[in-house]
């Protein structure tokens, strides 16, 4: 289908050549490992992990999967679990070199690609904060990506009060938060069967309920009434956050604790008017019913489309993958082929993130 405007892909993944070493060096998850004679990335506890093929580290990889599918510019975020486990001593200078390496790529492809930075959450506050200053100077930095976990792997989450100078610097500096899961759901949750269904429970609901239940801390702390500026860029649709306002909401407006403690009264915004306001969905959500929920929450200039490359790789041989034409076609199926298409599809991006 022609387009005016860029196809820009804000869900793009990457771990680049530093950071597979850094993997290469450790002897725990995250590492990177001999399974039955295969070298495999793990990255979550309970996986298996992948394939170390060049499609999760090599940019001619992911280049030649943008040109395949007509993508024109991709914004590349490390994967997860990004930095999140690093000691504090050795985080910030850490994360320095894979962001400038990482900025490097995107510069040597001038136009096709732009990054998140990581942040070294497990790092002494000054030298985060400083890290967050020093990535907003970069060239082709437009925002940053965050898991759920807060300050490290063992942290107390996004609604963490010391996560408030975090958000303070990043809304200093303009940078949105894209806030991506990695945690999932306690094992526990699934049953005695979750082995047979495969990565159903992991990836479409326990990754989609870490994303609803950690921003939800977020507003439910009312860090939103002390940022007001800052901007949440959430994965696959917001997760279930489109259908579980009205319900948030719900639970607020008929809770003693709320009204006695004041909280209701004095709180600034409502949870829709967050959505509206600081918060951007991508459209990785392969349905267009997922799609028309975020363009219906946030708004059909708030939504921006993307494909989670390298991740869900086709079982089968196939011209193009299922993440971009899905995709691509729940973007025309909830809003049609016209202006709000094309805005899905790039034009937000390109505006909300300033890609000229
Ligand atoms: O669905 C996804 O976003 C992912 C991801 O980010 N990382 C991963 O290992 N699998 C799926």
């Amino acid at each position: 289908m022609p387009s005016k405007t860029p196809v820009v892909d804000i869900h793009s993944h990457l771990y680049p050549p530093a950071y597979i070493s850094l993997l290469e060096s450790r002897t725990s998850i995250p590492y990177i490992t001999t399974i039955a004679n295969s070298r495999r990335l793990v990255n979550r506890v309970g996986q298996s992990g992948k394939p170390l093929m060049p499609i999760l580290y090599d940019i001619s990889t992911k280049l030649a999967f943008m040109n395949r599918h007509g993508i024109d510019i991709s914004i590349i975020s490390l994967g997860n679990p990004w930095l999140d486990f690093l000691p504090p001593d050795i985080a910030a200078s850490t994360a320095a070199s894979i962001n400038d390496a990482t900025n490097a790529l995107c510069a040597a492809h001038p136009g096709r690609l732009f990054c998140f930075a990581a942040l070294p959450l497990s790092a002494p506050r000054a030298a985060l904060l400083a890290e967050i200053s020093r990535v907003a100077t970069l060239s082709h930095v437009r925002g940053v990506v965050m898991g759920s976990a807060g300050l490290g792997d063992a942290g107390k989450g996004l609604d963490d009060p010391d996560m408030l100078p975090v958000y303070e610097e990043l809304e200093r500096q303009r940078l949105p938060v894209f806030l991506h899961p990695n945690y999932g759901l306690p094992a526990e949750q699934w049953g005695p069967c979750c082995a047979d269904y495969g990565q159903v429970p992991a990836l479409a609901l326990g990754f989609t309920m870490e994303t609803t239940i950690a921003f939800s801390r977020v507003f439910l702390a009312g860090m939103f009434d002390k940022v007001p500026e800052l901007t949440f860029i959430l994965s696959h649709g917001g997760g279930t956050l489109p259908f579980l306002a009205g319900r948030i909401e719900s639970c607020i407006e008929h809770d003693r604790t709320w009204k006695e403690n004041g909280r209701l009264s004095e709180r600034k915004k409502t949870l829709w008017q967050v959505l509206k306001k600081n918060v951007i969905l991508d459209g990785v959500v392969f349905d267009k019913v997922g799609m028309r929920a975020a363009v219906d929450v946030v708004g059909v200039e708030r939504v921006m489309f993307g494909t989670d490359h390298p991740f869900f790789v086709p079982l089968e041989e196939t011209e193009l993958w299922p993440c971009m034409v899905r995709n691509r076609d729940a973007a025309r199926d909830a809003v049609g082929e016209g202006d709000e298409y094309e805005m899905i599809m790039g034009g937000n991006a390109v505006r909300l993130l300033d890609l000229k």
